[in-house]
């Protein structure tokens, strides 16, 4: 529902930088060649192809302190950065009616999301944390962050975008975990 956002925190909230935890199921660092990375756009949008990070950044950017939540039982509230994932999918045409999204990374990750959950407002493709550029370990160049489900939803080191009408998996999904995984 976009009119039931997660909550939003103050600065003196925030979770200090040194305690920004970093978890993943392979690898913590992926080959991944920053200066010409690209994210690729497939399947039921007007525009598909390649964009950069600059295509991304020149859209309107939300600045978000929202908390990160583990289903292993920790939490965080970082402060995020990035482009509205809806605002991105409106500048190449997505088509709204299409079901699901699904997103791969370059650690061979991957998830998959119902569509009203995409256009949520508070679901960005971020790229920055803490004012600054997305480090590697947090998923550079970009990552999802979505605050509205839990921590494995918000895929890091995204590469490709596929939006479709037929339920995707993910890494975790297909092992059982909660597919909506909302919080
Ligand atoms: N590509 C990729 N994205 C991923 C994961 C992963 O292993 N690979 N792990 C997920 C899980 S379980 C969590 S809790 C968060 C951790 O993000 P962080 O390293 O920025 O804390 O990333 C999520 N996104
Ligand atoms: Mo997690």
């Amino acid at each position: 529902d976009p009119e039931r956002p997660a909550p939003e925190y103050t600065d003196a909230a925030l979770t200090p930088e040194e305690g920004f935890r970093v978890n993943g199921y392979d690898t913590d660092e992926p080959e991944i060649d920053i200066p010409h990375w690209k994210l690729a756009v497939e399947g039921l949008v007007a525009r598909p192809g390649e964009y950069g990070l600059t295509n991304i950044a020149a859209l309107p950017k939300r600045i978000m302190n929202t908390r990160h939540c583990c289903v292993e039982g920790w939490s965080m509230i970082p402060k995020w950065g990035g482009t509205p994932l809806r605002d991105f999918l409106e500048s190449v045409g997505v088509d709204k009616t299409a079901r699901y999204i699904k997103v791969e990374c370059g650690d061979d990750y991957y998830t998959s999301y119902d569509m009203p959950s995409v256009l949520h407002p508070q679901t960005l493709l971020c790229y920055e944390a803490y004012g600054k550029p997305l480090s590697l370990q947090h998923g550079a160049p970009v990552r999802i962050v979505m605050p509205t489900k839990l921590g494995y939803k918000s895929a890091k080191w995204v590469s490709r975008l596929v939006v479709t009408n037929e339920k995707p998996g993910g890494y975790w999904e297909d092992q059982g975990y909660d597919w909506f995984a909302g919080l």
